[in-house]
């Protein structure tokens, strides 16, 4: 099988990657075994390499019609695909596997996943403007004036009113992280199994890793101290056991800084 090409926006981390969206499909790809490879963008070459390959247009953060990441392009079918959801669905139907071991949506819970992406979204929305604020930091300068721009308009503020060091709102911002992650704790306080789905894995937990991964790379040392004792220790746990059950760090050597 050749490769699929996974197009990613890439920061100054080791690794690159920052995007929960794109670390859904490379989680989703490690764990079905399908061998892939990154094409890294900087965000002002986006429009251009993804129109260059036919890539269907989406929703962009700032609301406009355009290019987005995930995308992938699939040699073995000729498929490109765009958003996270797509890909996800179309490597699960693309790729059944064989043994029914690696599934992304076992049983008939696909519809039930589509509802926790968004669900898990939502919970933790209220700390998104400073989330935004830690990852304009990983950027490279030329990146990062583009993404402050696009993460500006979706809120319609000025940067530097989007999470102030220091304010009273950015204590608010961290005071919605912690409680959407209690509600996200208490969907798995409610499984009879280590997994939202029992003791299936699912694509459901790779959504949430996603986003607390993207936590545990931009964040702040003392950030992520603080996040990592919310919950009994669940996140940090959980991003660890997710890694393990993909074989993420076997595949790739990309999450070297957890
Ligand atoms: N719903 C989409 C969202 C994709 C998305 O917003 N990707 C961001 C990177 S995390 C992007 O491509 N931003 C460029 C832009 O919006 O201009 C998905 O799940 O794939």
């Amino acid at each position: 099988m050749k490769p699929v090409i996974l197009y990613d926006l890439q920061s100054e981390l080791p690794g690159k990657f920052w995007s929960p969206n794109t670390l859904k499909t490379r989680l989703a790809l490690a764990y079905k075994r399908i061998p892939f490879e990154t094409r890294w963008l900087e965000l002002p070459e986006l429009h251009t390499e993804l129109r260059h390959i036919n890539a269907p247009t989406n929703t962009c953060v700032n609301g406009t019609q355009g290019y987005t990441v995930p995308t992938i392009f699939d040699p073995n079918t000729g498929a490109v695909v765009t958003d996270s959801w797509t890909i996800a669905e179309y490597i699960e139907d693309t790729y059944p596997d064989a043994d029914g071991e690696r599934v992304l949506f076992p049983g008939e819970s696909r519809a039930l996943v589509k509802a926790l992406a968004g669900a898990a979204i939502a919970a933790t929305w209220g700390a998104q403007r400073w989330v935004v604020t830690r990852v304009a930091e990983v950027h490279s300068e030329r990146c990062a004036a583009g993404y402050r721009r696009v993460h500006g308009q979706r809120h319609g503020l000025s940067w530097e009113e989007m999470s102030p060091e220091g304010s009273a709102l950015r204590e608010e911002h961290k005071a919605a992280l912690k409680k959407g992650l209690g509600e996200i704790d208490a969907w798995y306080k409610c499984s009879k199994g280590e997994w939202l789905c029992g003791e299936r894995f699912s694509y459901a937990d790779i959504i949430v890793a996603a986003q607390v991964i993207r936590c545990r790379r931009v964040f702040r040392q003392e950030e992520w101290d603080e996040m990592k004792g919310w919950h009994d220790g669940r996140w940090e746990k959980m991003i660890k056991r997710v890694q393990a059950t993909t074989d993420f760090l076997g595949t790739i050597d990309e999450l070297v800084t957890l």
